[in-house]
């Protein structure tokens, strides 16, 4: 019998997954998930973002995510019941695009941390930057511009690297902390991503950057998942002293430092590289062959497919980046995902029950009432400036703005990822409000195909554990098929939520109208007010 381990340090918060595998004998035998601002009150979070310094910017707290850890180890070495010492291998799964300065001392801080003492506190000098900045960021849009030019253009940006700049991407992050504090920038020895700073902690050494994750930094050249010399001189200084190498999804960091042996009683288990995570829950759900997407509802909602070959984006909305599983994937993110649906949910006084009746008592369509849901800037499609837009639709109605919130995320979600070119009967749902059935029946009836969620709801967290496993077999020269990897865990909850049939073509025209409304908001086309008048007439009336 052997254990394997996977971590997800996600927006707001940190959970973590064990899994057995006996032969053909397999389960999840652990589960826990901590919240920071719950557990953490001391870093005043709110939904694990420190106070924020204006609108656009987002950034948390590296120690808090190494307290994190540290308890999260804590529960699994004292309160978790599990034989550690059957632990093979561990890995996980971080949000992406984050990163983490460490200044010249951090090396040996990892390598001699004394298990006497809590981690948090013997890391507190090795940071030239207190704050990560996150995914949520979007402050950088002057730095995306100046990368974009150095690089000749979006197109050659995504054409090199899988994506075009975006605000949220680790390089103009880079760019504006160089720019902004070039003393710190100087004394910057490492720069991390949340998941290889994590690797790190674990290890006890600088860990590599996986490429699934290395895709998100405006920085790697996708096709062969290396540092581009080219984009790293766009960004920043000798940048490629301070970056780790680059290592294969699968690729062991080393063991489980002393620290945390002699802590908390864990074994020498391998330690493998984190990734980011969509590409870890790309393998949580199961999506190992093309023509099959994922949706994931979480902080961010995300849609992502996996891909043999690079195909970029042309309208530079979407992304592509490296595969857990060796080949590509492509990915839309939306900012206003669970925030923007608690956001409605709270104008409203309604819980979660409320939520959901109110998805059952109101009509598909909401009668042609239609909202933009921008309560933040937003990355898919690019809007600086946040801003919920509403036609026919009464902010005071809550019901109706429950549907239309949900009815836009879904459209925008499959409106954004034509460019993938899949057309999947079915969709694997998984995040938080995948657990909610109401909101996945709109998901069904918008996308044309039947949902399913998965028995294991943190999908990021379990394809973390799922590829501790797969490495530590490959470290054994047995090269498992993934297929087989993800058997018996990967177990889709019956039954299916099928579309109706007869909503496809009302959300076939809602979808057109929705692009046309979205397109006059970022000044691109002409007012969507003849389309939603053509819409009621015909779908805005009766029950
Ligand atoms: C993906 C993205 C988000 C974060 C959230 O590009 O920005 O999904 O990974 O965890």
């Amino acid at each position: 019998m052997a254990i394997y381990l996977g971590f997800d340090l996600g927006t707001q918060g940190l959970a973590a997954i064990a899994i057995e595998v006996d032969g053909s004998r397999r389960r999840v035998v652990f589960e826990r998930a901590l919240d920071f601002d719950a557990a953490f009150p001391r870093y005043g979070t709110d939904h694990g973002v420190l106070p924020r310094e204006g609108p656009l910017v987002a950034d948390s707290s590296p120690l808090m995510w190494a307290e994190a850890l540290e308890r999260m180890m804590q529960i699994l070495g004292t309160e978790s019941g599990l034989d550690l010492a059957q632990v093979r291998a561990v890995a996980g799964s971080a949000q992406q695009h984050g990163s983490v300065y460490l200044n010249a001392t951090a090396a040996d801080t990892l390598a001699g941390l004394d298990p006497a003492q809590p981690l948090a506190r013997q890391l507190a000098g090795v940071f030239t930057r207190k704050v990560a900045p996150i995914w949520m960021d979007s402050s950088t849009s002057r730095q995306c511009r100046a990368i974009t030019q150095e690089l000749g253009g979006a197109e050659a940006v995504a054409r090199l690297t899988g994506s075009r700049a975006f605000e949220r991407f680790t390089g103009p992050q880079i760019r504006k902390f160089f720019e902004h504090d070039p003393a710190s920038y100087r004394r910057t020895e490492t720069i991390h991503l949340v998941s290889s700073y994590l690797a790190s902690l674990l290890a006890g050494k600088r860990a590599p950057i996986e490429p699934g994750d290395g895709a998100g930094m405006t920085l790697m050249d996708i096709g062969r998942k290396a540092w581009s010399p080219a984009a790293l001189e766009a960004t920043a200084p000798e940048l490629a002293d301070r970056l780790p190498p680059l290592a294969d999804s699968w690729a062991m960091v080393g063991e489980l430092s002393p620290y945390w042996m002699r802590r908390y009683g864990f074994p020498a288990a391998a330690v493998v590289a984190w990734s980011g995570d969509n590409p870890c829950s790309l393998v949580g759900t199961g999506l190992v062959t093309e023509g099959s997407i994922a949706i994931s509802l979480g902080t961010s909602d995300t849609l992502f497919a996996p891909m043999a070959e690079p195909r970029t984006d042309p309208s530079l909305d979407g992304s592509v980046f490296g595969s857990p599983t060796g080949g590509y994937m492509g990915l839309v993110c939306f900012k206003n995902g669970s925030l923007a649906r608690e956001r409605v949910r709270d104008e409203h006084g309604m819980n979660w029950d409320a939520f959901s009746r109110a998805l059952r008592g109101t009509r598909p369509g909401n009668r042609g009432a239609l909202m933009l849901p921008w309560f933040e800037a937003e990355i898919t499609p690019p809007v600086a400036q946040p801003g919920v837009r509403r036609y026919g639709l009464d902010a005071a109605d809550g019901p109706a703005n429950v549907r239309a919130v949900v009815e836009a995320q879904m459209m925008a979600l499959a409106n954004h990822s034509q460019w993938m070119g899949v057309r999947a009967r079915e969709i694997r749902a998984t995040g938080g409000a995948a657990a909610n059935r109401d909101i996945l029946q709109v998901m069904a009836d918008v996308h044309g195909a039947e949902v399913r969620p998965l028995e294991v709801g943190n999908s990021a967290c379990l394809g973390a554990a799922l590829r501790a496993r797969h490495a530590d077999e490959w470290r054994q020269g047995r090269r498992l098929p993934w297929s087989e990897v993800v058997a018996g865990f990967v177990v889709p909850e019956e039954p299916a939520i099928r579309p109706a049939p007869d909503r496809a073509a009302l959300y076939a025209e809602m979808r057109e109208v929705y692009a046309t409304a979205e397109a006059h908001a970022l000044g691109r086309g002409p007012a969507p007010d003849d389309a939603l008048a053509r819409f009621r007439t015909k779908y805005g009336t009766g029950r």
